[in-house]
C-alpha cells in the first residue's frame, strides 16, 4: 500500500508531543509555547558552563501569533553534542539541575506581545543569572552573547553601548568599503517587525547612504500588532513575487515608470533579505509588480564582488546553497564565476557549517538568509603586513568585509549594505543581467506521517520509501527540469519543488510528482 494514501489528513505533532526542538530553534503557536519555553530554560543549564549562552524569543517570518525560540552557545546555532543534549531534554524532560552557571544568559526579544512574558518564562526554567537586552535581531543577540564581543563575560557594556558599537562598526566597515563616497537612497520594508528598531540608529549614522524606512513598528502603536510580516517582509515579496503592502502609504507612488529606486524587505528577526525594484504593468488588475533580487542572485553578487576584490590573493571561494537554489544561478555560479558549489540541506546551520569548509565560504538560501564564512587560514593572512600594494589593498578590503559580516548567522543588516557595496560597480541592471530565472514552484503536500520520506545528505533525492526517487527520475526525464521532495522541518508536510524551462514544464512536473507521491 502507498504510505501516503491518507494524504489529505494533515496531522500536526500532539498536544501531549508539544513543539518539536530542530535546528531552527523552536516555533509554534505562542499558546501552546510556554512548557517547551521554560524546558528549553531547563534544557540549557546542562551546556558546559564555560560556554556563552544566548537566547532570542522570535518566530522570525511567522505570523503574530506565532512566537518560538533561537539558541546561541558560543555565538553559533547549537550543533554536535550540545545540540543533542537540548534535543533529548526537550523530548524527555528531567528534574531541572542546579544552574552552575556563573556568567549570564543573554536574552533577546522581537515584537511579538507574547515575547516579554515568553522571554520571562524562559529565564525561570534557566534558574540563573540573565542579561536582558530587550528589543534586538537574531545576529545581533548571536554576535552579542559571543565570546568574540567586548566584554561579554563581565558584561560591564550597557544595552545602549552594545547597540552603538553595532551601529559604528558596521558603519565604518561599509564606508570604508565605498570605492567614492556616492549618495545613495534605499527603501526598506521594515515587516512592522523589529527591524525598524535596529536599523533606525544606522539611519542617524550613515553618512552616504538615506534609508527610508517602511512598515514601521513604532509609528502605529500596539493596535497594528496583527500586522507583523502580513502581506510585507522578505518571505511575503520573495515567495508571492509581490510588492509589500504600505501601511499608512500608498505604494503606487513608488512605483512610476521613471522611478528606478531599489528597495529591500528583511523579516520578522531581520536575519533575512531580499532587494527588488517595483515597476508598473499594464495590467488593471494588478498595475504594479517586483523585479526581485532574492538570495540566489545575491549570492552571485556578492561571489562576483569578493572574486573580484581579492584576485591576487587568490583565494578558494565556495558557493553553498540548497536544492531549492534556482538552476539559473548555480549554473551561473559554476560556469561564469568558476566557483564550487555546494548543494546542502536546508537551514542556516546547514550551510553556515559548509561554507565553513572553504577559505572563504558565501551560502545564501533563495529566501534571503545568507553570510560570508572566513576561514582561520584567511584570518591569519590577513594580519600579515604585505609590501605590494595589490596585495595591501586587498588585504584592507577584505578586512572590512570580515569587520561588516556577522560571523555566527547571516545578518540583514550586515548583507544588506554589503550588497550596496559589490553592487556599486556593476549596477543593478548588471545584476539583472547575471541570468534568466528558470520558473519553479514550491508546493505542500498533506501526508498522515511526513516522517516516512526520507532524504539524502543534501535533501534532493528521497531515499525511503524505496523505489520512489526511480519514479521522479523517470517523470524528469520524461517532462525535463528538475523536482525534488522532502519533509519540511518547520510543518507538518512534504515540500514539492519543481523548476523547469517555462511555467507548463513546472505545471506537469509538479502533477506527475504528486501523482507518485500518492
Ligand atoms: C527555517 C530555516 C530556514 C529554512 C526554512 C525551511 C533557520 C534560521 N531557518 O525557517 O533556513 O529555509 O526553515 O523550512 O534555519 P521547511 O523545512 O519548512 O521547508
Ligand atoms: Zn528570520
Amino acid at each position: 500500500m502507498n504510505p501516503f494514501s491518507s494524504k489529505k489528513q494533515v496531522v500536526g505533532s500532539s498536544a501531549s508531543e508539544g513543539p518539536i526542538y530542530n535546528a531552527s530553534g523552536l516555533r509554534a503557536n505562542a499558546t501552546d509555547l510556554p512548557r517547551a519555553v521554560y524546558n528549553l530554560g531547563v534544557a540549557l543549564r546542562s551546556i558546559p558552563v564555560s560556554k556563552s549562552l544566548g537566547v532570542m524569543i522570535t518566530a522570525s517570518h511567522n505570523p503574530w501569533s506565532d512566537n518560538g525560540v533561537k539558541v546561541s552557545i558560543n555565538g553559533s546555532i547549537p550543533s554536535g553534542s550540545d545540540e543533542k543534549k537540548i534535543k533529548n531534554l526537550m523530548l524527555d524532560p528531567q528534574p531541572p539541575p542546579p544552574n552552575l552557571h556563573k556568567h549570564a544568559l543573554t536574552l533577546g526579544l522581537d515584537s511579538r506581545y507574547s515575547s516579554l512574558y515568553l522571554s520571562r518564562i524562559l529565564s525561570l526554567g534557566w534558574g540563573g543569572k540573565t542579561r536582558f537586552i530587550g528589543l534586538c535581531s537574531t545576529p545581533q543577540m548571536h554576535l552579542f552573547s559571543s565570546p568574540s564581543y567586548p566584554n561579554h563575560k563581565t558584561f560591564n557594556l550597557s544595552v545602549e553601548d552594545l547597540r552603538s558599537h553595532w551601529t559604528k562598526n558596521l558603519t565604518l566597515a561599509y564606508e570604508s568599503l565605498l570605492p567614492s563616497p556616492k549618495r545613495s537612497t534605499l527603501h526598506v520594508d521594515c515587516s512592522n517587525g523589529v527591524a525598524s528598531d535596529v536599523i533606525y540608529p544606522l539611519t542617524q549614522s550613515l553618512n552616504y547612504l538615506t534609508l527610508v524606512l517602511h512598515n514601521k513598528r513604532e509609528e502605529r502603536g500596539c493596535d497594528c500588532e496583527t500586522n507583523l510580516n502580513e502581506k510585507c517582509g522578505s518571505e511575503y515579496v520573495q515567495k508571492n513575487q509581490n510588492p509589500p503592502m504600505l501601511y499608512g502609504e500608498d505604494i503606487y507612488k513608488f512605483s512610476s515608470d521613471k522611478n528606478n529606486d531599489i528597495w529591500c524587505s528583511v523579516d520578522g528577526d531581520v536575519d533575512r533579505i531580499v532587494f527588488y525594484r517595483i515597476i508598473s504593468t499594464s495590467s488593471p488588475l494588478s498595475p504594479i509588480t517586483i523585479k526581485l533580487f532574492d538570495g540566489d542572485r545575491l549570492m552571485c553578487l556578492v561571489v562576483k564582488y569578493l572574486k573580484r576584490v581579492t584576485l591576487n590573493l587568490s583565494l578558494n571561494i565556495g558557493a553553498v546553497q540548497t536544492g531549492y537554489a534556482n538552476g539559473a544561478s548555480t549554473r551561473y555560479l559554476k560556469e561564469e564565476l568558476k566557483v564550487r558549489v555546494f548543494c546542502t540541506r536546508t537551514g542556516v546551520k546547514y550551510l553556515h557549517e559548509a561554507a565553513s569548509k572553504f577559505d572563504v565560504g558565501v551560502y545564501f538560501e533563495a529566501n534571503g538568509h545568507g553570510s560570508i564564512v572566513f576561514s582561520p587560514y584567511v584570518l591569519k593572512l590577513l594580519t600579515f603586513d604585505y609590501k605590494d600594494e595589490k596585495l595591501k589593498a586587498e588585504v584592507k578590503t577584505l578586512k572590512n568585509v570580515v569587520k561588516l559580516c556577522n560571523e555566527y548567522v547571516g545578518c540583514a543588516v550586515a548583507d544588506m549594505l554589503l550588497c550596496l557595496v559589490a553592487v556599486d560597480e556593476i549596477g543593478w541592471d548588471g545584476v539583472e543581467s547575471f541570468y534568466t530565472d528558470l520558473k519553479s514552484s514550491t508546493t505542500k503536500f498533506n501526508v498522515l506521517n511526513k516522517n516516512l520520506v526520507e532524504c539524502n545528505d543534501d535533501e534532493t533525492k528521497v531515499v525511503k520509501p524505496e523505489g520512489m526517487q526511480g519514479e521522479l527520475d523517470g517523470v524528469m526525464r520524461e517532462i525535463g527540469g528538475r523536482c525534488f521532495v522532502r519533509k519540511s522541518n518547520t510543518e507538518d508536510c512534504v515540500r514539492i519543488y519543481a523548476e523547469g524551462e517555462d511555467d507548463k514544464v513546472v505545471a506537469v512536473l509538479e502533477e506527475r510528482v504528486r501523482a507518485v507521491l500518492g
